[in-house]
């Protein structure tokens, strides 16, 4: 055979071998591409679930919390900062992703749930003329026996003594009520007079004269040339009120535009912070509270008073645990609260919380307490039941500090500045 044309035969069937295994090939890849195509739209499906699971529940999860007081970064509240905090939640929510048809199956997004409302503290004007009104109100036991003595025409000897027990049974004191019948005997005999109604005038002015008009019973929170913050402590033996009266003044500065912070040094009762941190959350005042049971309660003092100074608060209102007057070691303890708060600030109030029911026993907790940590100013609880109240004469005389506020129920805004006349209108009433 011709040399040439087996040349072309050659040349011919590489030609179609090699046309063949391109068509093959091509064939091929068409049938495989077509097979493994799926492969991102699935994944994309899936991560849509997810996305749509995360929208979900980002969705339905609560709004952020308040910064826990542990923390210490909660800013010290002004009021009106509860709008300002609700807006803020709501910009800050998260927004939910516009795919709607990579989402066929998720749920509407649930809206956060709301915000408490912040309580607006009743204003001092209004609290007043209440508190005052209740006072009037209250049975007095003491006032009755009084003016059942006092309602007669001449005053007998007994009558006299009967004015003097009455006196005693109101928590006067012993000596305050001796010296206050004797003047008043030694007036109406001077006078040449034991007219009932005149001696009732006497006593009204004389009581008064024991309670004091004159003395500044102002918070030193309010003074001019207050430290800021302004730090008061609440002492006291246990179950008086410290924790109810902390709540109730921080409402009280709350309702007069000052920033408030608390501090729960009562670490001794677990629940004592968790108390204190309701009435803060009220009216929007962040607490500073330890992060475990039984830490040392000066430390929480240190603590709330260096977050005070670094948020500028107006007034730190420190609680601390109810203590007997007989434990050394635990009046001990009071001390070195102070101590170390004012390692950061000032304490400008030691606030003794005095159970008005307890009569005379109150005096020896008060001069305890005094010796142990100092006190400016003394708050009367629990007046509203059947107190006798005549403790304020004794507290006053003895300690020469003022009863400067009265707890007049358990209501949130039952806190009164003390007035010695209401007080002695009441007494006689
Ligand atoms: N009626 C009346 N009850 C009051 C008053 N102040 C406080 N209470 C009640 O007294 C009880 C004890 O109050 P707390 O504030 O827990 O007393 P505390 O001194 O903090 O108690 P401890 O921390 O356990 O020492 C609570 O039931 C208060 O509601 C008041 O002025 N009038
Ligand atoms: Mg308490």
């Amino acid at each position: 055979m011709d040399t040439n044309v087996i040349i072309g035969i050659v040349a011919a069937v590489v030609v179609i071998a090699v046309v063949a295994i391109v068509w093959f090939v091509v064939s091929r890849r068409g049938k495989g591409g077509a097979a493994g195509a799926p492969a991102v739209p699935a994944s994309g499906a899936s991560g849509s679930v997810a996305d749509s699971g995360l929208a979900a529940s980002s969705g339905a999860s609560p709004a952020p919390e308040r910064p826990q007081a542990a923390s210490g970064t909660a800013p010290a509240a002004r009021p009106g900062a509860a709008a300002t905090e609700t807006r803020e939640s709501e910009t800050s929510e998260p927004k939910t992703p516009a795919s709607p048809t990579a989402q066929p199956a998720a749920p509407a997004p649930a809206p956060a749930p709301a915000k408490p409302a912040l309580e607006r503290p009743e204003t001092a004007p209004s609290r007043i003329a209440r508190l005052r009104a209740k006072l009037a109100a209250s049975s007095n036991p003491f006032g009755k026996a009084l003016f059942n003595i006092l309602a007669k025409d001449h005053l007998s000897e007994t009558d006299w003594e009967d004015v003097e027990d009455t006196l005693l049974l109101a928590d006067v004191g012993a000596e305050a009520s001796a010296q206050l019948v004797d003047e008043l005997r030694t007036d109406s005999r001077i006078t040449g007079t034991s007219d009932p109604a005149q001696v009732r005038e006497a006593l009204r002015v004389k009581l008064l004269d024991l309670v004091g008009t004159g003395m500044d019973r102002r918070l030193n929170a309010v003074k001019e040339g207050a430290n800021r913050p302004s730090v008061i402590i609440m002492v006291g033996v246990n179950g008086t009120g410290k924790t109810t009266t902390a709540g109730k003044l921080a409402r009280l500065f709350v309702a007069d535009d000052k920033s408030v912070m608390l501090g729960a040094a009562d670490t001794f009762r677990a629940a004592a912070a968790d108390q204190l941190q309701t009435w803060g959350a009220k009216v929007g005042v962040p607490v500073v509270r330890a992060d475990k049971d039984g830490a040392d309660p000066a430390s929480v003092a240190f603590e709330a008073a260096a977050k005070a100074k670094e948020q500028d608060a107006d007034v730190l209102i420190i609680d601390t645990a109810g203590r007997l007057q007989n434990k050394a070691n635990l009046m001990d303890e009071l001390g070195k609260i102070r101590r170390v708060t004012e390692k950061n600030l000032p304490v400008d109030e030691v606030l003794l919380v005095l159970d008005a029911t307890t009569g005379q026993n109150g005096m020896a907790q008060a001069k305890v307490f005094a010796e142990a940590i100092g006190i400016t100013g003394v708050v009367l609880t629990k007046l509203d039941g059947s107190a006798k109240g005549g403790i304020v004469v004794s507290v006053q005389k003895e300690l020469g500090v003022p009863v400067k506020l009265v707890g007049l129920g358990e209501g949130p805004d039952d806190l009164a500045p003390f007035d010695p006349e209401g007080f002695v209108d009441g007494i006689l009433a």
